[in-house]
């Protein structure tokens, strides 16, 4: 039973009790290359098999495949808190051999939901959206190159505005322990190179007790996390039975912090930082995007681009649209807030006075 245990039941810590009773979304993303086990990991993260129906392509049916993102919900009640978990996986990524764009789809996924969400939002069902935005997408790195390829670096830099990255090495049982502190070291420094940000861990709370600190300390290290993924259970000499990869000269363990980061990652995501990143996505992200989206309404001239362009053919389409300063930009999104409040008040209004003169209806039928 103790296996079982995945560590929601931490979360009444991290939230407050509204969102608790409402239950709680969360969306995660895996996302890189074919092959490196993101599949896996998903499923040795949240125990249930969810790809039990899972066929490996053929080798020649690989050139072709194209991207499919699939989406799969997994309901978790643990200690009387449900997590609703949306787990996105993006299974062909890179398999097919003429991939410069390949990752294109799942940009646009992550975009859509935010275009969703900013729908629902300036809708008047305000208090019900479903919020289905990525708040986390784990990028899986080989193991076996010697850092990011362009591949990754042009896919990181395409969603880094838009999603909390959070990077990992899959397979790490092919690489000794030398080798993954230097490929660790090498994806930090050419993430940095090239300017893609990822999820940044907030700091420690300076009255934390030192074992908590030692342990954030800790995890932050550990990024890029390797990670080894399994979806079988070994016993060992008839001992304890563990998640674990079975070699002839011994067993990884993937629940062994001295083999693999994962449980560092799945505490991170499950106990301590699900709630920071949901906030991160809507506070930063989405704002980000939001803010991007008024900006392009709101570039003087974006509305009556046809009748100019009739005006100076040549000039009109070359010359780049002056951008509103963010103040400006910051302005205009309160007044769209403040306008939809007062559209929203005026409907609870209405909406009262009709229910009003219906019950005084049904008093002057009843008299
Ligand atoms: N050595 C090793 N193999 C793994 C690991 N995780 C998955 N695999 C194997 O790698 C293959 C591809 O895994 P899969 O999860 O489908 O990868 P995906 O394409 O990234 O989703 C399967 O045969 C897995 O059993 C791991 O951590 N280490
Ligand atoms: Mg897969």
């Amino acid at each position: 039973m103790d296996k079982e245990y995945v560590g929601f039941s931490a979360l009444p810590n991290q939230l407050h009790r509204k969102s608790v009773k409402k239950g709680f979304d969360f969306t995660l993303m895996v996302a890189g290359e074919s092959g490196l086990g993101k599949s896996t990991l998903i499923n040795s993260l949240f125990l249930t098999n969810l790809y039990e129906d899972r066929q490996l392509p053929e080798a020649s049916a690989r050139l072709t495949r194209t991207l499919t993102i699939e989406r799969r919900g997994v309901e978790i009640e643990e200690g009387g808190i449900k997590v609703k978990l949306t787990l996105v996986d993006t299974p062909g990524f890179g398999d097919s051999v003429d991939c410069s764009d390949c990752w294109l789809p799942v940009v646009r996924f992550i975009e859509e939901q935010f275009e969703q969400y900013l729908r629902d939002e300036s809708g008047l069902n305000r208090k019900n959206i479903q919020d289905s935005r990525v708040h986390c997408c784990l990028y899986f790195i080989s193991p076996f190159g010697r850092g990011l390829r362009p591949l990754d670096v042009a896919f990181l830099r395409a969603v880094h505005e838009k999603v909390n990255i959070i990077p990992v090495i899959g397979k790490a049982d092919a690489l000794m322990p030398k080798e993954t502190q230097a490929l660790k070291q090498k994806i930090r420094d050419q993430l940095k190179e090239e300017e893609i940000s990822i999820y940044q861990f907030p700091d420690c709370d300076s009255d934390e007790d030192e074992d908590f600190k030692r342990q954030d300390a800790e995890m932050k290290e550990s990024i890029p996390f390797a990670v080894v993924g399994s979806c079988e259970v070994v016993r060992d000499g008839g001992t304890r039975p563990v998640r674990g990869r079975r070699y002839s000269w011994g067993t990884v363990e993937v629940e062994n912090p001295h083999h693999c980061d994962f449980l560092n990652l799945r505490r991170m995501l499950v106990q301590t930082h699900l709630q920071d990143l949901k906030e991160v996505t809507h506070d930063l992200l989405y704002e980000g995007y939001r803010a991007r989206c008024l900006q392009s309404l709101a570039r003087p001239g974006a509305r009556d681009r046809a009748s100019r362009s009739k005006l100076s053919r040549q000039s009109a389409t070359e010359i780049p649209l002056p951008m509103l300063p963010l103040a400006e930009t910051e302005k205009l999104i309160r007044e769209k807030d403040e306008e939809l409040r007062r559209m929203q008040e005026m409907l609870e209004k209405m909406q009262a006075q009709m229910q009003q003169s219906q019950a005084q209806g049904e008093q002057s039928d009843a008299l």
